[in-house]
């Protein structure tokens, strides 16, 4: 926990018992916090009051850690690194914390003496989805990966009251509800009301004698700190999520502050109340809208007043912050970060620009995401005027000064040099957070060895030209105890009788598996493990959407957020010419398959929305088709969140990762599933290349276009529908879906959709359809020889050790952050 004064001497106070947690002993604990903490008794407990109780009970056991682990950084005095993320999408936290703890079995056991069942105790757990997509569970990854490797970490963003929106597939349409993750109260978090800063907006900029100066905020509201504890694997270390909420000013201060308008003042309440309510659903595209910018500003404002004040604590100066604080921005959401870290050393702790500036960009870090121009953020400057007053006066300083020295090389032209700048001159001036993220960070990182290339080659190109060193690779990865311990608990079981018991903490000792990839006998116990996830899910999908699915058929799965660069497009329109092959072509010998399909559009993303139409139509015209019973079946499951896919991706014998090349910029799913032992169909995108590097070329299956390729055809224009011509079998499924025989009733609802893809095709969904196609026929083939099969999956399994975020996070650690050794 954070410290609120200078560490105090404790040496001589009483310390708690450590804790005993044999069956009894938890039991006892889960039964006497049912009574005074929750004031139930056994007989009037609901399974959420137990849930409580429980959760309770093992939170306990993080806490002595938890304040030897802030103890420690303290008396070492230890560079702490602190990750700022608007999104942080952690799912449940139980299931987590009780297997890096090792509490599962006499947690399961107390459970079951006392009557109730550890599984659907879990299940009751909300799953907290404070994030959109890939990014947002990266930073969960990454929180969990910090603690297991000992790396001293805060994370900190927005407590929204409302996550991601909860979604309802109703006559195949897309249909948002608030989601509510907080309404059976959070026994993980702890409230901090001492640790409550103000956040100010508007207002005006004045100058005091010392020509200091002094910004008087329009509106001012408070950010009080909300900390869950997160624990490492095998409870080595645990670092803190601080979440703000937003509240209005304290009374106390909002009399000073407002004298006389006691109502007007009390309506500030609901405005407070609106920074921390929402998370906005828009998957890299920009909202734009004035509240998003307050959002990004309020928890920027609340994490840096709080990461000096616990410097300034300890060290009683900034000079020495660069060596004790790094701290890394998830993207351009918290890069106003750079001008608010600048006003706080210069007008609130007296400091000259050279000098902030330099501590400025030896503490911050910046991790770009995409290259998508549409999730590029930039603000228009009267609004960022109007809302930040000072940040514009400081970032107007700094783009000064950068600019003077791109000039001074005399490397670059005029429209080089506009392009470098802060500001965007072209029309309506707008603040570039990209550029303001890159001038004010000392490393710049993607995500994947191709984006990272394309990164240097692309948007940052100029700036990479300026300062070479800065842009650096950071492959992604994902924390093995969720993705293989805790999803997939028979798997991990298997792989330790093969490769011992460290994986967990070393996950490159899957590579042991390889020595047994071929082995009759462990293919049989791997296959039975499969199939058994896969009975799993089809009991889910019959639950959810009551329909029944044959876990001897292949399970094709695509899910993420629904985006056109994610072509969910060019997997439906395979399925429908796969569909009409098998009507043409019964005799031939298919390989049985599932499609499943599951994933969120953005509330405002027209032709998102109408591709979850599109694949509900093409399902159910599938499903109700007597032909194909025994050969296709597509599924569109709702409501796709981490613990759906904690339940889908064990499930999988095929991943697809099929964005148009160079568009995503990494992709953690794909990682996610090869460790489960899916083969991957994919495009030489984002991660995809180097799992391809690592599983070998023949375990993975890879068509369509390179990066380099769809550049060209973009540049030198390409021509889809003389492609569509050469292609009987896209001709036939395009003129299906466009002509409505899926949506009877509604013949247009696709015709705009489909259009597209005659005309530009900018995301090469008919370009590669051929090639994607006959991938899909070559993975029939290998269905066909399950020795074969099995042997792939299995060297995908042994191969993903690269893929742990615990070597993510030391990659950051060590030439990042200049932390661990
Ligand atoms: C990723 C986003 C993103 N990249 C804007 N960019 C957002 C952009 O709310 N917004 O405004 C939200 C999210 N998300 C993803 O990051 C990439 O598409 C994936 O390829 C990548 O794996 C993931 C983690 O690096």
């Amino acid at each position: 926990m954070t410290q609120t004064a200078p560490m105090n001497d404790v040496t001589n106070l009483p310390r708690p018992t450590a804790r005993e947690s044999d069956p009894t002993t938890l039991a006892a604990e889960i039964t006497e916090r049912l009574t005074y903490r929750i004031g139930k008794d056994a007989a009037a407990a609901t399974e959420h009051d137990w849930l409580t109780a429980a959760t309770l009970v093992v939170r306990d056991r993080i806490v002595d850690q938890w304040m030897h682990s802030t103890r420690e950084t303290y008396a070492k005095q230890g560079k702490r690194v602190y990750y700022l993320s608007a999104e942080f999408l952690i799912g449940r936290l139980l299931r987590d914390a009780v297997t890096n703890l090792g509490l599962m079995e006499n947690l399961q056991t107390a459970l079951s003496d006392l009557g109730v069942d550890y599984d659907i105790l879990a299940e009751l757990e909300p799953d907290a989805a404070l994030g959109n997509g890939g990014l947002g569970r990266l930073a969960a990854c990454f929180m969990e990966s910090m603690a297991s490797v000992d790396v001293p970490a805060y994370g900190y963003g927005i407590r929204y009251v409302h996550g991601l929106f909860r979604q309802d597939v109703r006559d195949g349409w897309q249909v948002e509800f608030p989601e509510t993750w907080l309404q059976h109260g959070n026994p993980w978090e702890f409230p901090r009301r001492e640790s409550s800063y103000e956040i100010g907006f508007g207002g005006h900029v004045n100058y005091d004698d010392n020509d200091t100066c002094i910004w008087t905020p329009r509106e001012r509201y408070m950010a009080e700190a909300y900390d869950t504890p997160i624990v490492g694997w095998q409870a080595k270390r645990v670092n803190t999520l601080r979440l703000w909420k937003a509240e209005p000013l304290d009374p106390i201060r909002l009399e000073a502050f407002n004298a006389g308008d006691h109502i007007g003042a009390l309506q500030d309440s609901n405005k407070a109340e609106a920074l921390s309510r929402v998370l906005y659903p828009a998957d890299e595209t920009l909202a734009g809208q004035e509240l998003r910018l307050r959002q990004e500003y309020f928890f920027c404002s609340a994490s840096l007043q709080d990461i000096l004040r616990r410097h300034l604590q300890q060290y009683d100066s900034l000079s020495n912050l660069a060596d004790k604080v790094a701290i890394q921005l998830n993207d351009t959401h918290p890069a106003v970060s750079v001008a608010e870290l600048m006003r706080l050393m210069m007008d609130v702790h007296g400091m000259a620009f050279d000098d902030a500036w330099d501590l400025t960009k030896r503490t911050i870090a910046y991790t770009n995401h995409t290259l998508l121009p549409e999730a590029l953020e930039s603000w228009a400057v009267p609004l960022f005027e109007r809302m930040l007053p000072r940040h514009m006066q400081i970032i107007f300083q700094i783009n000064a000064r950068v600019l003077k020295e791109v000039r001074v090389t005399n490397a670059f032209s005029d429209e080089q040099i506009a392009a470098m700048s802060l500001i965007d001159e072209n029309g309506e001036r707008r603040v570039r957070m990209g550029n303001l993220a890159f001038a004010g960070a000392h490393s710049i990182n993607g995500v994947s060895g191709l984006h990272t290339d394309l990164m240097k080659k692309t948007v940052f190109a100029d700036y990479h030209k300026l300062y070479p060193l800065r842009i650096n690779n950071k492959t992604n990865g994902i924390t093995p105890r969720r993705w293989l311990a805790q999803a997939n608990p028979d798997l991990y079981a298997l792989c330790r009788e093969v490769a011992g018991d460290d994986i967990l903490s070393d996950l490159d000792q899957l590579k042991a598996l390889d020595t047994v990839a071929e082995d009759a006998a462990f293919q049989e116990r791997f296959r039975a493990i499969k199939r058994a996830n896969k009975g799993k899910l089809a009991d889910l999908v019959k639950d959810r959407i009551g329909l029944t699915v044959h876990p001897d058929a292949m399970f094709d799965i695509q899910i993420k957020r629904i985006h056109e660069y994610k072509r969910q497009l060019l997997n439906i329109i395979e399925t429908v010419a796969l569909y009409d092959q098998m009507r043409s072509h019964p005799e031939r010998n298919w390989a049985p398959r599932v499609k499943f399909f599951a994933g969120k559009a953005a509330p405002s993303y027209h032709n998102a929305k109408l591709i979850i139409k599109l694949a509900n139509d093409v399902a159910r015209a599938i499903n109700r088709d007597p032909a194909v019973r025994d050969l296709l079946r597509v599924v569109f499951l709702p409501n796709y969140n981490v613990s759906l896919a904690e339940v889908m991706v064990p499930g999988a014998d095929l991943s697809e990762q099929i964005s148009t090349a160079g568009m995503e910029a990494s992709g953690t799913g794909n990682m996610k599933f090869a460790l489960n032992g899916a083969l991957t169909i994919g495009t030489l995108d984002g991660a995809n290349v180097e799992m391809k590097e690592n599983v070998g070329d023949d375990n993975i299956i890879i068509f369509g276009m390179t990066a380099a390729e769809v550049e060209a055809a973009r540049r030198d224009g390409h021509n889809p529908s003389a492609i569509i011509d050469g292609s009987p079998e896209l001709k036939q499924a395009l003129n299906a879906i466009e002509s409505g025989v899926f949506s009877p009733g509604d013949e247009h609802r696709y015709r705009d959709l489909i259009g597209g893809l005659r005309t530009s095709d900018w995301f090469m969904v008919a370009a590669d359809f051929e090639a994607y196609a006959s991938a899909q026929r070559h993975v029939d083939g290998l269905w066909k020889t399950p020795a074969t099969w099995d042997a792939m999956a299995i060297r995908n399994t042994a191969r993903m050790g690269y893929f742990s975020s615990d070597r993510t996070i030391r990659q950051y650690a060590r030439e990042i952050w200049g932390v661990l050794d």
